[in-house]
């Protein structure tokens, strides 16, 4: 028999504000969460549950489907829903929103089932320099939605010309198409490495929360002025809202703004895309439309496209303005105002090594090892070095920039300012005489000599974004 007391829903239900408290049920307990509430990752989409149960929200955002979660919760039980109740909890269905998702590639690590978010494992990452599709990183926050390309419009708001909308169709044909060969990664990606230093809130991306491929589409600035941009418009709107077709329960979508500068600068390259590796974009990308922003970080690339909206302010989507920020390693859940930092846009320098994977053996009769891995700066900053240590950072050498062919030199320098893709590199050095462990590190430069931070601890914070230190694998020589 349990310690806690029996409450019916009916009490449950009376606790649904701030001021008498938030309660929630779950699997047949009751949960007292005012004191959560202003510390939820996910915002106060929360208190859409207050007073009633939890299982039909967690269906849709399955993120919290984890321990961790579960073992919060933990802390704010207060009682035992009673018996009757949770039967009649049971007769109500809840039918599973992502049912209609797409099929995946097997070789793909799952972060989070539903919403799908996986990545790649890093040795097929640095395999080619276009990743396939199939196994380009996912990161959904929401069920992917069915679009119906005959049916799909784009609508553009905010501009001297009223209302555009555009069939795909038109989209394909009344804008010259462009095609930009870009990398898209996540803010969380290597959220892992900030994990294992204190524990953050966010899925666990290992190294591969990033990719590379070719976008095809329109211009998003040949469509703004199509819609009636004009520099004039530059005076009282900053900012460019995209509007995804994913949406939660209670019918709010995805979205997320970039700046009205990047969005119309004819060196910009933002395409609003209908093309991924030379096929119309997969269901998980997008399709079949999506914002490609190149040099910001994946969050405003916002797939399903539905809306653009010029506007005087940023979006008001909870991914523009209470996530995807950077804190200081000192603030925490409790002390955390969202409002005080800007949100992420373009990304700071970063690389990893994909090969030799963490925990790698290799046989001291190979004699040399070979280090691989990728690296890419935001804002179309170009890579200009890639330095590796084989002994923990004592002693370097310079990469080899390996080209987009096999067995050919590196091409030419993207245009100034336009270094939308990454670059991989190569390293291959005779295995140290004395060593019986390889402690292999790698750091990149970019040209305006931004340079990675060693270490962890100082660049931590609370949602694990920006993990951008040296990255570090240990490899054991067998004799
Ligand atoms: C994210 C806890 C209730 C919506 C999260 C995360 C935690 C959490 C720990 C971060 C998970 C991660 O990224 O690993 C809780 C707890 C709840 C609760 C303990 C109840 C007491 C809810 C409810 C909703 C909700 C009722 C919606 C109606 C979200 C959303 C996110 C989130 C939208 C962000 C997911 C993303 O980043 O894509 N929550 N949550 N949560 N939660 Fe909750
Ligand atoms: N757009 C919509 N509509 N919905 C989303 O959940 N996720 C964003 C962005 N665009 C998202 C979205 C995030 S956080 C990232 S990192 C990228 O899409 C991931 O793009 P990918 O799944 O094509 O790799
Ligand atoms: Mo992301």
């Amino acid at each position: 028999t349990s310690a806690f007391p029996i409450i019916s829903q009916e009490e449950v239900t009376t606790h649904r504000s701030l001021e008498h408290g938030i309660w929630v049920t779950f699997k047949g307990g009751v949960y007292d969460i005012t004191k959560f509430v202003a510390m939820h990752p996910g915002g106060d989409k929360i208190l859409l549950a207050a007073g009633g149960a939890l299982e039909p929200f967690w269906a849709l955002y399955a993120v919290h489907n984890q321990e961790h979660v579960l073992e919060m919760l933990s802390e704010y039980k207060v009682g035992e829903l009673s018996a009757e109740d949770v039967k009649k909890q049971k007769t109500i269905k809840t039918s599973d929103p992502y049912s209609t998702d797409p099929e995946r590639h097997p070789a793909l690590h799952i972060n989070n089932l539903k919403p799908f978010n996986a990545e790649p494992p890093p040795e097929l990452l640095s395999d080619s320099f276009i990743t396939p599709s199939a196994i380009f990183f996912k990161r959904n926050h929401l069920p992917v939605p069915q679009v119906d390309a005959a049916s799909y419009q784009l609508h553009i708001e905010g501009l001297p010309g009223g209302v555009l909308t555009l069939s795909l169709e038109e989209l394909k044909t009344r804008f010259p198409k462009h095609t930009i060969t870009a990398t898209l990664q996540c803010a969380g990606n290597r959220r892992s490495e900030m994990n294992k230093v204190k524990q953050v809130k966010g899925l666990n991306w290992g190294i591969a929360a990033i990719s590379n491929a070719t976008w095809g589409g329109a211009r998003l600035r040949d469509v703004l002025l199509a819609a009636g941009y004009s520099p004039d418009v530059a005076q009282r709107a900053f900012h460019v809202q995209f509007e995804g077709l994913d949406k939660d329960v209670t019918g709010t979508t995805y979205g997320a703004s970039i700046p009205l500068n990047k969005a119309v600068n004819e060196e910009g390259d933002v395409l609003l895309a209908y093309e991924m590796n030379g096929q119309d974009i997969p269901p998980d990308h997008g399709y079949p439309v999506r914002a490609v922003v190149p040099g910001t970080v994946g969050a405003r690339n916002v797939k399903w496209l539905g809306k653009i909206i010029v506007s005087a302010e940023e979006s008001s989507s909870h991914w523009q303005q209470n996530d995807y920020k950077g804190f200081s390693p000192g603030t925490d859940w409790d002390t955390v105002d969202f409002k005080s930092a800007p949100a992420i846009q373009e990304l700071p320098i970063q690389s990893a090594i994909t090969v030799p994977t963490d925990g790698a053996v290799v046989d001291r009769s190979s004699e040399e090892v070979t280090v691989k891995g990728y690296a890419w700066s935001g804002g179309g900053r170009e890579v200009v070095r890639v330095d590796v240590s084989l002994d923990g950072g004592k002693t370097w050498q310079v990469a080899q920039m390996r080209s987009s062919e096999k067995g050919q030199a590196p091409g030419p320098s993207p245009p100034p300012g336009r270094a939308w893709a990454w670059k991989l590199w190569e390293v291959t050095a005779p295995l140290p005489a004395e060593a019986q462990e390889l402690e292999i590190v790698c750091k990149a430069v970019d040209n305006s000599y931004n340079m990675q931070p060693d270490t962890v601890p100082p660049i931590w914070n609370l949602r694990g974004v920006l993990s951008n230190a040296w990255h570090r694998v240990k490899v054991e020589i067998r004799e």
